[in-house]
């Protein structure tokens, strides 16, 4: 089996297979180490929005959190213990970047090239990342511009911005936790915000040392903490999904922010979003509005025209000067680069078969005409109010099962049928129409170019977990390996 990618999911992958005895995988990493996203992510103030007890794998709890959010380099380093203490980092191959996978009809196998050579896996399993390739905006000069040019998730450590005029570019998760990071060093912030995006309150603090006891000495107690976080945040699905109306709670609340952090009226004006709360991604920072109201810290919400010389350019003919832009705008989530690269039964690529009718797949995991191929934070298991590793373990379940399944059975190939895979996205759509991400009046990478969401799971999470408890094998055609097809025969 080839695990590609070495993230949350990938490592959750190779750990899991382990754990049940399926140990002959390797892990193809392109970076340097394992981590993903909370490798790459670098910039200064990175941290994330889900309390930590909740994401970080079931079966690696770690009682040693130091705050409820935790930072990204915390985040860095529990990966990297778990990845060393499970095990599993002698079958990981890093600076190895997959370039191609194509699935081979006659040996049931999928050939692979990569960066450090070829090779050959009866199974692949996309772990690649929906949050991994940098979308950078297309404004006219600014490939060359003069000054330091970086995107948020490829924070340049030797450019110093100390005193420096410094632009940032975007106003989502990753801007809103950069600019007050770095608003005392830097001498000016210009901040360009497309589209204002609605604020709560982060309940962050540092854990006390007895609850630090607790946590480690007690037994339950790191499981129930996780329990609770997890249950409020699922109520926020009544809402986002479900009733839309009663988001509306939630923006009383974001605009009472507003109000108490921000003294302009002129700025408070121009924070204030014009669509429904929860239709893009809902962050949380205590820190971003009195950033935006430093004197040293300007909002510019008139579009970028261009960049020219040291000069970001406006529609409305203002110049400003800055020695640094930093891009924060996001990432290739329903065009990923990756979708070119691998090709399946009738030779089509990913992307060639997302064209029509967007990115599609059964369970969030396999799509027809893609044999034994299982995608990790596939199509619709994106969420915004709680923790993909809740979604990456479920999806887990699933994958260890159809392996388990495939070796008891002794089946060479797995595909899934169109009609299940049909089916099964027609309901998800259905579901979807009337949440709050397509009727609240905003455009978001939640939508693809066809204006469907096929990034968002739109119902209680824990419905996904039942959904992918067990592989239901009579979803997919199947094909007994020739060395055992009198046994697997026997099995069917
Ligand atoms: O990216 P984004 P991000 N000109 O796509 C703007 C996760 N995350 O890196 O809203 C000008 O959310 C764009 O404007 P608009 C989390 O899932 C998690 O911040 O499209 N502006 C927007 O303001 C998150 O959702 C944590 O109008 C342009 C911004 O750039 C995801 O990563 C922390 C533009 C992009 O926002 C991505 O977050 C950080 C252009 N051409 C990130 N193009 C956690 O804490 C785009 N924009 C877990």
């Amino acid at each position: 089996m080839a695990i590609v990618g070495s993230g949350f999911s990938g490592l959750g992958a190779a750990v899991r297979l382990d754990e049940a005895g399926h140990r002959d995988f390797v892990v193809l990493e392109r970076g340097n180490d394992v981590g993903g996203t909370w490798r790459d992510n670098t910039y200064p103030g990175a941290a994330c929005d889900v309390p930590s007890h909740l994401y970080s794998y079931s079966f690696a709890l770690n009682p040693n959190w130091t705050r409820s959010f935790s930072t990204q380099p915390e985040i860095e380093e529990y990966i990297c213990g778990v990845a060393g203490r499970a095990g599993v980092l002698d079958r990981h191959v890093f600076g190895c970047e997959v370039t191609r996978a194509a699935w081979q009809e006659e040996h049931h196998c999928w050939a692979l090239s990569t960066t450090r050579g070829t090779m050959t896996a009866d199974v692949l399993i996309g772990a690649f990342g929906a949050l991994a390739e940098p979308s950078l905006p297309a404004i006219p000069g600014i490939d060359d511009f003069d000054g330091e040019l970086f995107h948020s998730a490829q924070w340049n450590h030797d450019a110093n911005l100390a005193g420096k005029r410094v632009a940032v570019i975007g106003t989502g998760a990753s801007a809103i936790q950069i600019v007050p990071a770095i608003a005392d060093t830097v001498a000016h912030i210009d901040v360009y915000q497309r589209t204002a995006p609605w604020l709560l309150p982060r309940f962050d603090r540092p854990f006390t040392r007895a609850e630090r006891w607790a946590f480690r000495n007690i037994p339950g107690v790191l499981r129930l903490a996780r329990a609770g976080i997890y249950a409020a945040r699922e109520v926020q699905v009544v809402g986002l999904a479900k009733n839309p109306r009663l988001m509306k709670l939630f923006e009383l609340l974001s605009r009472a922010k507003i109000r108490a952090e921000i003294r302009d009226p002129q700025l408070r004006r121009k924070v204030t979003p014009n669509f429904r709360i929860g239709c893009k991604r809902m962050l949380i920072a205590n820190d971003w509005y009195p950033a935006l109201d430093r004197d040293d810290v300007d909002l510019v919400t008139d579009g970028i025209r261009e960049v020219n010389g040291h000069s970001i350019i406006t529609e409305d003919g203002t110049a400003r000067e800055v020695d640094a832009i930093v891009v924060a705008t996001g990432f290739h989530v329903t065009d990923s680069p990756m979708f070119d690269t691998i090709c399946g039964s009738d030779g089509r690529s990913l992307s060639q078969t997302f064209a029509d009718k967007g990115m599609r797949a059964y369970k969030g995991t396999t799509i027809a005409g893609y044999p034994n191929m299982f995608v990790l934070i596939g199509p619709n298991t994106g969420l915004g109010h709680t923790s993909m590793v809740y979604m990456i373990e479920s999806q887990l379940n699933y994958v260890v099962d159809a392996v388990t399944t495939m070796t008891r059975r002794g089946l060479s190939r797995l595909d899934v049928r169109q009609e299940a895979l049909d089916a099964y996205n027609e309901e998800l759509q259905h579901k979807l129409t009337g949440s709050v991400w397509m009727t609240g009046g905003c455009a978001s990478w939640y939508l693809d170019a066809h204006g469907n969401n096929t990034t968002l799971w739109p119902d209680f999470t824990f419905r996904f977990r039942a959904q992918t408890k067990r592989f239901d094998v009579d979803a997919y055609e199947t094909t007994a390996s020739r060395n055992n097809q009198a046994g697997a025969v026997d099995e069917l």
